[in-house]
């Protein structure tokens, strides 16, 4: 049974995570759901993608599976995890993806919200950066889509306090486009659909891959790549990782020490 509903609506192509035992955590099977979505959308040439939850969801999504995290010694977000490729998917996709987001945004959530082109979210929805609060080395391109996203200082509050913010503060911070009431959210995603379908795909394509290349854009040489690879390879492993993943599989507070 897949873990999401697929439907087209006029020009759109709309994609709801349907995942609520695990609060739509991305984990293989939600995440290879969500992209044959995509390249039905794909196929069919929709002019816009919005990816969102149930109406009733308690949380859009909890984040990475934690589950299927690595206990340790094993870069926990490597090039083909899933969460990575549905980050790229995102990105490489030649029409716009709306994000419409109506609770909770988590860690690896919170990223796939941010790497869409547009976010809309409701009051309730809270978005929060959570590597810390797991002990997790999060990946450069990761990090990327943040800083992109957010400002530096307020990246930083979200990253070292892994605290949600609330929608009009992310709002306010220029992170989502529009808060949208509950009742309203469906008709205003629809409008922004329906304004870009009536504007040229191809324009709209090249010029979000011609921004995707901009973006992503960053002087690294080698030797920086290397040392930036190494740091992360001292936190996944610590102990302090292994303690994050086995409290939070235990369902207790980590006891983090720094080693
Ligand atoms: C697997 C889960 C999850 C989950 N994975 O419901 O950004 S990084 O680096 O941190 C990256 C590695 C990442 O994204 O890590 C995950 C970051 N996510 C979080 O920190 C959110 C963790 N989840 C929660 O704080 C709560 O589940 C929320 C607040 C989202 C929802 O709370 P609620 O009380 O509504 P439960 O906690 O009872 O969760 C319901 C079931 O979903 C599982 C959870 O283990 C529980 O399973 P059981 O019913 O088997 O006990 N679940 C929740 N999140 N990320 N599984």
């Amino acid at each position: 049974m897949s873990l999401v509903m697929r439907e087209r609506d006029g020009a759109m192509g709309v994609v709801t995570m349907n995942h609520p035992s695990r609060r739509n955590a991305l984990g293989k099977a939600l995440v290879d759901d969500i992209l044959a979505a995509f390249e039905a959308f794909r196929t069919d040439k929709v002019r816009a993608v919005v990816l969102r939850a149930m109406p009733d969801a308690k949380v859009w999504s909890a984040g990475h599976d934690v589950n299927e995290l690595p206990q340790g010694r094993r870069d926990p977000l490597g090039w083909d995890d899933p969460l990575r490729t549905l980050i790229r998917a995102i990105e490489d996709f030649p029409a716009p993806v709306i994000a419409q987001c109506n609770a909770g945004v988590w860690g690896g959530a919170c990223e796939v919200a941010l790497a869409c082109d547009i976010v809309v979210a409701t009051p309730r929805t809270t978005f929060a950066v959570t590597p810390a609060k797991l002990g997790v080395p999060y990946n450069v391109t990761g990090l990327l889509t943040f800083f992109n996203s957010v400002g530096l200082a307020v990246l930083k509050e979200m990253v070292f306090t892994a605290r949600p913010i609330p929608a009009d503060r992310a709002e306010h911070l220029g992170i989502v486009n529009h808060v949208v009431s509950e009742d309203e959210i469906d008709a205003h995603v629809r409008d922004l659909a329906d304004a870009i379908a009536d504007n040229s795909p191809l324009s709209i394509g090249v010029i979000k891959e011609q921004l995707r290349e901009l973006a992503g854009a960053h002087a690294i040489t080698p030797r920086m790549f290397e040392r930036l690879q190494g740091l992360r390879r001292t936190v996944y492993d610590s102990h302090d990782y292994a303690e994050g993943i086995n409290a939070f599989l235990e369902k207790r507070k980590p006891n983090f020490t720094g080693d």
